[in-house]
């Protein structure tokens, strides 16, 4: 008895789902997006010239209507044989699509399998029938973060400044591979167009060793730090309110320049022209955490300096710091919308760092504060 009437109640409540429907009218509009994968692991199909995400799951929320219980409408749809996903009946307004899909892939290093996700999002501003591109890449490290940056320099009249560090942290439950990442130190210059190309622009590139995205051989466990020194030596021994970094887990090594390679593993300099190590000015700079499967040379300087650019899908994180607040941006606001380290001088031995471990809203003003004395690995 007790099943009829929960059946009974199901097929009313079903009824009356049918009967009255939400509070929005149906709309009159179809959204199309055709997702191509970015990440080089889907193949290319010769007759449409792109390689589509096939099967991939789409979420696509509306930012401007909400059901009875005050949640975003939300729609599901799979890609179709060519990548193409459709919605349709919709309704003028704001939305957010996200795509995901799971891929096998074949790790070289090891010729074992592994699991990556590709993914895509996008805000779409729905005022007629439209057809999109989404451009779909892996998603690995979205939840490593550059955690701190000392780079003002130690207390001292000597102009030393070479135990700076980058304090990378893994703000998940999963583990993160730092395989074929780059760590790049920005063109410090406003770029009038920096805010609308599909790059940054950066003058160094050092790398970890391993295989882009898909390699395996560097994890970083759940909430784990990472430093990298400049140089991984104990610079107490030279000024005394220099930092050790003898524990430091890497440093950057430039085999073009004139360095010592320390006991710590490399993160090497890939650009041949720079025989500098990785130095980042002492009050205004910005670093950037990317995947490493793509860079290449831009414009050459008007002194002769070759730039770099990083693809911006390829950019993990990144932070801009300047002690002034009235400087002009030098990384785009899509990366980092502020500043870290505002009011900061240069030789006071003060760091920045995140509010909370891995705190980031893509805005270095609100995520960051300044600390008295440089937390590296903690
Ligand atoms: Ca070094
Ligand atoms: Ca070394
Ligand atoms: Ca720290």
């Amino acid at each position: 008895m007790k099943k009829i009437l929960t059946l009974f109640f199901v097929i009313i409540m079903l009824f009356q789902c049918a009967k009255s429907p939400s509070s929005q009218i149906d709309g009159e509009f179809t959204l199309q997006l055709i997702v191509v994968d970015q990440s080089g692991l889907i193949k290319e199909n010769p007759e449409i010239g792109y390689a589509p995400v096939i099967d991939a799951k789409a979420i696509l929320k509306s930012q401007s209507y909400f059901d009875n219980s005050g949640k975003p409408l939300e729609y599901v749809a799979y890609s179709d044989s060519q990548g193409v996903v459709e919605f349709k009946n919709l309704l003028l307004g704001r939305y957010i699509i996200t795509i995901e899909k799971k891929l096998a892939v074949k790790i070289k290093t090891t010729q074992t399998m592994d699991t990556v996700t590709i993914i895509a999002s996008k805000l779409i501003d729905l005022m007629s029938t439209m057809v999109d591109t989404l451009k779909a890449n892996v998603s690995l490290n979205s939840s490593l973060v550059i955690n701190e940056i000392y780079y003002c320099g130690p207390v001292n009249k000597a102009f030393y400044f070479y135990d700076q560090f980058v304090e990378l942290y893994n703000n998940s439950d999963t583990t993160v591979y730092l395989d074929g990442l780059i760590l790049c130190r920005g063109l410090q210059k406003h770029k009038p167009d920096q805010d609308s190309v599909d790059y940054v622009q950066v003058i160094y590139i050092y790398q970890f060793p391993g295989e882009p995205k898909v390699g395996r051989e560097y994890p970083l466990g759940p909430h784990e730090y990472v430093v990298v020194a400049q140089d991984a030596v104990d610079h107490s021994q030279y000024i005394d309110t220099a930092l050790d970094l003898s524990d430091a887990d890497w440093e950057f090594y430039n085999p073009y320049g004139a360095e010592i390679d320390n006991p710590a593993p490399n993160v090497v300099n890939v650009i041949p022209e720079n025989s500098t190590d990785f130095m980042i000015n002492l009050s205004h700079n910005f670093v950037i955490l990317a995947d490493g499967s793509d860079f290449y040379p831009g414009e050459v300087s008007e002194t002769g300096y070759q730039y770099y650019h990083i693809p911006i899908n390829t950019v993990i994180d990144g932070v801009e710091y300047s002690s002034n607040p009235n400087s002009l941006k030098e990384l785009t606001r899509r990366v980092d919308a502020g500043f870290a380290g505002v009011g900061m001088s240069k030789y006071s031995g003060k760091s920045v760092q995140r509010r909370h471990p891995g705190f980031d809203t893509n805005n270095s003003s609100l995520d960051f504060i300044i600390l008295d004395h440089p937390t590296p690995g903690y």
